[in-house]
C-alpha cells in the first residue's frame, strides 16, 4: 500500500522545508515540492497541513521487563512498545541482560524470547555485562558479529548486582576497541554510593529523598571522569555515558570532547523537567516515583540549565528515556521504610517526543535539534542510520505527523503505559502527536491506534556511524 503524505513541514536534522512525501510499501520512495507528486492510484493520503513531518522517534535506552530490585519493570515488550508508539516513537533500544555468573548467550536469548512476536514497533539491542570475564568478553565478538548488536552497558554502580570493577571496565573497553563496539557507562561510584546508603539508614533517614542524598553529583562525576580514563587508556575506546544527570559530569563529557576523544553521552527528559526537591522529596513515601538512579538533581544547582545547553552544543548527543517503569502499588512499596529497597527507575517511554518538544516551544532547543536529539542521532549512534533517523528516499517508512497546535497532558488516566502513576502528572506539552507510521503502517490516526503486536521487527544493527 501507498502513502502520501501532503502539505507539511518536512523537519530533518538539518533542515526544514515544505514538501510531500511518498511511501510505497515499508519504505519512504521520495520527496516531491509540494503538489508536485504524481497520481499514485490508491494512495492513502495523510494531510499534514500546518504539522511537521519528522522521522519516528528512536528511543535508544529502555528497560521492557527488567527485573530489579527484586521485581519486574512493569511494561512488557507488547504494552511498552505500544505506549512508544502513541507517543511518536517507532524504534526502540532496550538492553539484553547477562547477570554474573550467566552466560551472555542465555541472556540475550532470554530477551529474544520475550520481545519475539509481542512488539508493536522495531526494536533492537544493547547487552548489559554483568559479569566481565574471558568468556563473555569473547561472547562480545560473537553479538557484534552475528548478532546485530554494536553496544555493550556496563555499570560502575549496583555492586554484587551489574557492577563491574575498573579492571573489569578496562578488559570491555580493550575488546570494544577491538571489534568497533561502543561501551556504555552508567556512570557512579557505587561502591561510595553504598557506604553513604548504610549511614543514612544508620541514622535513620529511610525516606525516598534519601536515594538522590545519597548519589551526590560529585560520585557521578567522579566516575564519569574515571570512565573516560579508562575508555583513554584501553586506546581511545568509544564512551557512551547513559542518563547524564549532573553539571559536573557534563563538564567532564565536555572536556573530553574538546580534546577529540569518542566520548558521547545522553541524558533523559527526567532530569530535563524533574527535581530531587519538587519530585523526590515530595512529602511521605510519595517521592518514590521518582526514586531512578542516576537520580533527580537539586533545583538549587544549575543542572538542567546546563543538561538543555549540553543538548544544544552537542556534548549531549541524544535524549533517551531509560523506560524503566514500575508501579507504586506493590513494587515502589518494596522500598516502605527504606529507600534503598525502592526499585529504581521512570517510565517515560510514551513522552520524550513531546516533551522534548515543548524545550522547542520554551525556546531551548531548534525544531532541527529536536529530531536530531529524539531521532536522527540515535539512529546514527546505534548502528540504525539510514534505515531509520531520517525521511529520505531509501529509508524506512517511520514518519510522525506532529501538530504543533495540538495540546497533550500527560497523565496516569490518559498514558498508554502500564503504570499505576505518571512521572509526569499535569505536565501540558503545547505540540500533539497526530499521525504514526511504522514501516508503511499507519499505527494512529486520527486518535485511533490501528497498531498490533508483532509488527515491530527485530533490527540487527550495525556499528556507530560516528566512529572512523
Ligand atoms: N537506573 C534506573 O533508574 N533503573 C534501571 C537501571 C538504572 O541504571
Ligand atoms: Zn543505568
Ligand atoms: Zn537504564
Amino acid at each position: 500500500m501507498s502513502i502520501l503524505i501532503t502539505g507539511g513541514t518536512v523537519v530533518t536534522a538539518s533542515g526544514r522545508h515544505a514538501a510531500d512525501v511518498l511511501v510505497e510499501g515499508e519504505t519512504i520512495t521520495a520527496l516531491f515540492a509540494p503538489g508536485r507528486a504524481p497520481d499514485v492510484p490508491g494512495a492513502r493520503i495523510v494531510d499534514a497541513t500546518g504539522k511537521y513531518v519528522i522521522p519516528g522517534g528512536v528511543d535508544a535506552h529502555t528497560h521492557m521487563e527488567l527485573p530489579f530490585g527484586g521485581t519486574f519493570a512493569s511494561d512488557t515488550f507488547e504494552s511498552g512498545t505500544r505506549a512508544a508508539a502513541f507517543g511518536g516513537t517507532t524504534t526502540i533500544v532496550d538492553f539484553a541482560v547477562q547477570r554474573s555468573g550467566e552466560n551472555v548467550h542465555d541472556g540475550l536469548a532470554a530477551w529474544h524470547a520475550k520481545a519475539e512476536g509481542n512488539c508493536h514497533i522495531d526494536y533492537a539491542f544493547h547487552m548489559i555485562i554483568g559479569g566481565v570475564d574471558d568468556e563473555s568478553l569473547k561472547a562480545m565478538d560473537t553479538l557484534v558479529d552475528a548478532e546485530g548488536i554494536s553496544s555493550f552497558k556496563l555499570f560502575m554502580a549496583y555492586p554484587g548486582v551489574f557492577y563491574s570493577d575498573d579492571g573489569q571496565i578496562l578488559r570491555a573497553m580493550q575488546k570494544a576497541r577491538d571489534n568497533g563496539s561502543m561501551i556504555m557507562m552508567h556512570a557512579e561510584n557505587g561502591i561510595a554510593i553504598d557506604v553513604l546508603i548504610g549511614q543514612a539508614l544508620t541514622r535513620g533517614e529511610t525516606d525516598p529523598v534519601h536515594h538522590g542524598l545519597t548519589r551526590p553529583a560529585e560520585l557521578e562525576a567522579e566516575a564519569t571522569r574515571r570512565a573516560i580514563s579508562l575508555a583513554q587508556v584501553a586506546g581511545d575506546t568509544p564512551l557512551y555515558i547513559v542518563h547524564l544527570s549532573a553539571s559536573q559530569a557534563l563538564e567532564a563529557v565536555a572536556q573530553a570532547r574538546d580534546t577529540g576523544r569518542n566520548v558521547f553521552a545522553e541524558t533523559c527528559p527526567q532530569y530535563l523537567y524533574l527535581t530531587l526537591e519538587d519530585q523526590l522529596g515530595a512529602p511521605g513515601f510519595e517521592g518514590a516515583k521518582w526514586v531512578c538512579s542516576t537520580p533527580l538533581r537539586s533545583r538549587h544547582e544549575p543542572h538542567q540549565r546546563d543538561l538543555w545547553r549540553g543538548l544544544r552544543s552537542n556534548d549531549l548527543a541524544i535524549v533517551s528515556t531509560d523506560h524503566c517503569p514500575f508501579c507504586f502499588k506493590d513494587q515502589k512499596e518494596l522500598g516502605l521504610g527504606d529507600f534503598s529497597k525502592i526499585p529504581n527507575g521512570i517510565g517515560g517511554v510514551e513522552h520524550r517526543v513531546d516533551l522534548l518538544y515543548q524545550g522547542v516551544v520554551d525556546g531551548k532547543l531548534s525544531l532541527e535539534r529536536w529530531v536530531e536529539t529524539i531521532a536522527t542521532t540515535p539512529a546514527r549512534m546505534f548502528g540504525l542510520y539510514p534505515r531509520k533517523g531520517v525521511i529520505a528516499p531509501g529509508a524506512d517508512a517511520d514518519i510522525v505527523v506532529y501538530d504543533p497546535s495540538g495540546r497533550t497532558t500527560i497523565s496516569v488516566h490518559t498514558h498508554h503505559m502500564n503504570m499505576d502513576h505518571s512521572a509526569y502528572e499535569g505536565f501540558e506539552i503545547a505540540g500533539k502527536v497526530d499521525t504514526v507510521i511504522s514501516r508503511g503502517s499507519v499505527l494512529l490516526s486520527g486518535g485511533e491506534y490501528h497498531g498490533r503486536k508483532g509488527h515491530g521487527r527485530y533490527l540487527r544493527r550495525g556499528l556507530s556511524s560516528y566512529l572512523v
